[in-house]
């Protein structure tokens, strides 16, 4: 007999492959197939090129279960030291977000225990939030630091970032958020701080190989336009591409900014306007929705979804996952409620948490199912794409392959400790 051409292969697959431009894709009585990390082929099983048998040396039925790309999570804030839940009694109480971090809690709250924290502490606290985004069939994530806001800890946050990416065998971006607060001990010196980002933090942690993108928290409570613009230039000219926390409780012309600097995304936009979108559309920037932070802050205005599909701006949602705002551990409610919340139809918010995810992180080889892609992908107890935004919480993924190998998402008995 031949041998096996494929590694693996799965049948009787409902595939959603987000292949086309702008629905899920969707082949029913499926067949795709995984060699050496790649989607080998994918199709309907009755166009297999011979017995599904000899084809592949792992076949496995499935009985009609939908089968996705791997879900990319393209804005969480995973690490941090601690946690914030009691500026939730504080909020229920009438308090703001801002009220709160004027009043020195917020970010800076964060920071303190982040900075306290060491490496090992804060892997060990990050390291069950990323196993549960995982569960919940996220293969790729990123992570931003902004919780250290000076050099040692910052390093520490995107270090830990790193190690979660290996230990769990996903693929983890990270990005450089030193402009995510001032911190206490520059209340009087902005400029140095800025200074301090732009010209030390921000160069010696790419020169570490820790960066792979920088992102900035454009807001009244946060950095100017003018403070963002001088860190855009300089990720300029380290060859960083760049993104940006825009228009979430003000229009600050932030969406704008990261257009112009053909930025991969701007994320939240609640407060976007009309000719934003449109410099959006221009420079090929995704928005990105985050309505774990609308829901937590129970904010009532919305992003602009109507513009954004008027002007053609690819939409992304992702959970936003950090202590304060959105303390959201599963992608797919994201999904879900960037539906009930935010109105986009399930298709849209499928292709938000896949290939325009994808696109937000610059990567080209993941997000859809077709041949030479990345084989991340995810088997669910589902048969209809739109269940994945429909049910409310469970856990829906029943298989989950990372290049194409079956990943394991138990916890381990004994607690993985070091940090090397
Ligand atoms: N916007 C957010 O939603 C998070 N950071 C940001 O710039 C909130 C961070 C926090 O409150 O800890
Ligand atoms: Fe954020």
């Amino acid at each position: 007999m031949n041998q096996p051409r494929w590694d693996r292969l799965l049948l009787n697959a409902t595939l959603a492959t987000f292949a086309d431009a702008r629905s899920c894709g969707v082949i029913e009585q499926g067949a795709i197939a995984m060699h050496h990390g790649r989607i080998a082929w994918v199709g309907r099983m009755g166009d297999l090129p011979a017995a599904p048998a000899t084809l592949a040396a792992s076949v496995l039925s499935l009985d009609g279960a939908l089968v996705t790309p791997g879900l990319i999570d393209c804005h969480t804030h995973l690490v941090f030291g601690g946690h914030r839940a009691s500026e939730f009694d504080q909020r229920l109480n009438g308090a703001s977000y801002e009220d709160i971090a004027r009043a020195g809690g917020g970010i800076v709250a964060t920071v303190q225990s982040t900075r306290a924290a060491s490496e090992e502490a804060l892997y060990a606290q990050a390291l069950p939030r990323a196993r549960m985004l995982l569960a919940d069939g996220v293969t790729t994530m990123e992570i931003k630091s902004g919780y250290g806001l000076e050099l040692d800890s910052e390093r520490r946050m995107l270090r830990v970032a790193r190690h979660l990416g290996r230990e769990l065998g996903l693929t983890v971006q990270t990005t450089f958020l030193g402009l995510h607060a001032l911190p206490p001990e520059y209340r009087d010196r902005r400029d140095d701080y800025v200074s301090l980002v732009c010209d030390e933090m921000l160069p010696t942690l790419a020169g570490e190989g820790l960066v792979d993108a920088v992102d900035a928290f454009c807001e009244g409570i946060g950095f100017s336009r003018e403070e963002t613009r001088r860190l855009f230039d300089r990720a300029r000219q380290l060859g960083l591409p760049v993104k940006l926390h825009a228009e979430q409780l003000s229009d600050q012309g932030g969406a704008a900014l990261v257009a112009e600097y053909g930025g991969l995304s701007a994320d939240h936009l609640e407060h976007l306007t009309e000719p934003a979108v449109a410099a959006m559309a221009a420079a090929g920037t995704v928005a990105v929705l985050l309505p774990g932070a609308f829901y937590a802050l129970r904010e009532t205005r919305l992003p602009p979804v109507e513009l954004l599909r008027r002007h053609g701006v690819p939409m992304a949602v992702a959970t936003d996952c950090n202590p304060g705002t959105s303390p959201l551990l599963s992608l797919r409610l994201a999904a879900g409620m960037a539906c009930t919340l935010f109105r986009l139809m399930p298709a849209e918010a499928l292709r938000a948490v896949t290939v325009n995810a994808a696109r937000a992180l610059g990567l080209a080889d993941r997000g859809t199912l077709a041949v030479g892609q990345r084989a991340d992908l995810v088997v669910w107890d589902a048969r209809q794409a739109a269940e994945l935004c429909y049910w409310i919480g469970g856990n829906l993924a029943r298989r989950i392959y990372v290049a194409g190998q079956p990943v394991s998402r138990r916890k381990p008995d004994r607690r993985s400790s070091s940090a090397a």
